[in-house]
């Protein structure tokens, strides 16, 4: 009997959908979450014999389960790991791991395509293009390649799972793939996904009003509470106050917190191993432990949400000539205006002596700094500030 153990999200449930083109009744397919994990791997190695064949993707496992894999595959079993993920690029000393963050031509790779490939060359699976296809969707979504790609298809793929419960969404594609030259979804899926899209959207409108600006070790941070659409939210509320580090979304119902950023300077990973969590460098997560909790609620749930620019403002833009001007909670009015080819800052009555070459600069010191906004048109025409 063959078994695999994969994670519960669309990369993880997609090798589950692989292995059952590959094996289909023959393999017993279990999907996990990243705690979940090694207790269900220690289960099957209790009572594993030898013709048994172990199957984990998308996750990696912890010391004593490493340690009990090499004796089983020592002792004749057969085990293989494939993840994509860096903090298991120590398993690779293994003869039973393979972990591969990236391909040759720089692409990401990800668990389903990593396996996808494996069940291939391993001659247990006949390539398709409609499987293909599929793979591809999915690690475009994984790595986030979809975004730069602007291919909604694959981002729709992920939609559709949690529309759908795991059960059915591995079953429909086990049969769509088995069945169709290319990967299409129905009229009907394509109706939900686009009323989803919508649904998503006013979600993510409401959330930019929720969000709660502080600072974390040095880091700028964005805090919101929600219970769904994590990734939508991570970007979009990135993009939106790009002077932000990184975003920490809580889940008080699943007691979790996950992590997004849209910067290369920042580490999110890391972040969450602090509170004994992990993940990727973009995207991760941790149990909302005690010590999270004073961190990213109670410590902060007296801050009022921060506010969105001036959104139809006519006088008082962005980079003009005449200043723009910002304003904050405490009532502070900021104005950052040309100065010799520069661009300075007077916060109140106070000239700052820092100059900055791009006014982006400018905007995102204070942003950090006096977490404002850009005041709308009124204030602007009332404002009269100190001689430059
Ligand atoms: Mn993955």
């Amino acid at each position: 009997m063959y078994h695999i153990y994969s994670h519960n999200d669309l990369d993880g449930i997609g090798c589950g959908i692989v292995a059952k083109l590959a094996f289909g009744n023959e393999i017993e397919v279990r999907y996990n979450s990243i705690a979940g994990l090694n207790d269900r791997v220690g289960r099957f190695l209790d009572t594993a014999q030898l013709e048994d064949q172990l199957f984990i993707t998308d996750l990696s496992v912890n010391e004593e389960n490493e340690a009990r894999i090499s004796d089983f595959v020592h002792r004749g079993g057969k085990a293989r790991l494939l993840d994509h993920h860096k903090t298991a690029l120590h398993l690779n000393k293994h003869e039973w791991a393979s972990v591969q963050v990236k391909y040759e031509d720089d692409r990401l790779a990800c668990a389903t395509s990593l396996f996808y490939e494996f069940l291939v060359n391993q001659g247990f699976l006949e390539p398709s293009p409609a499987a293909a296809e599929f793979v591809e969707l999915v690690r475009q979504y994984d790595t986030w390649e979809w975004e730069k790609h602007q291919n909604l298809k694959a981002k729709m793929l992920n939609d559709l799972l949690y529309l759908l419960s795991i059960e059915e969404f591995e079953e429909k594609m086990v049969e769509r793939l088995k069945a169709a030259e290319s990967f299409q979804f129905d009229d009907f899926e394509e109706k939900l996904l686009e009323m989803e899209q919508e649904k998503i959207k006013r979600y993510v409108r409401k959330k930019k009003r929720e969000l709660i600006q502080t600072t974390i070790n040095d880091l700028c941070v964005g805090v919101v509470h929600a219970e769904s659409y994590h990734s939508e939210l991570g970007n979009e509320l990135g993009k939106e106050y790009e002077h932000l580090d990184y975003i920490a979304i809580v889940n008080m119902g699943g007691r979790k917190v996950g992590f997004r950023t849209i910067h290369d300077s920042v580490d999110v990973s890391e972040i969450a191993g602090f509170f004994g969590g992990g993940g990727h460098v973009k995207a991760s997560g941790c149990p909302l432990t005690e010590e999270a909790f004073s961190v990213y609620v109670t410590n902060i749930f007296h801050l009022p949400a921060v506010k969105e620019d001036a959104p139809k403002n006519t006088r008082n833009l962005k980079q003009s000539e005449h200043g723009s001007l910002y304003q904050n909670h405490e009532k502070e009015l900021i104005f950052i205006h040309p100065l010799n080819e520069k661009w300075g800052i007077i916060h109140q009555k106070n000239k700052l002596e820092k100059e900055f070459p791009s006014f982006e600069e400018a905007e995102r010191f204070i942003k950090r700094h006096y977490t404002c906004w850009l005041a709308d048109d009124e204030k602007f025409v009332n404002y009269i500030p100190v001689s430059k």
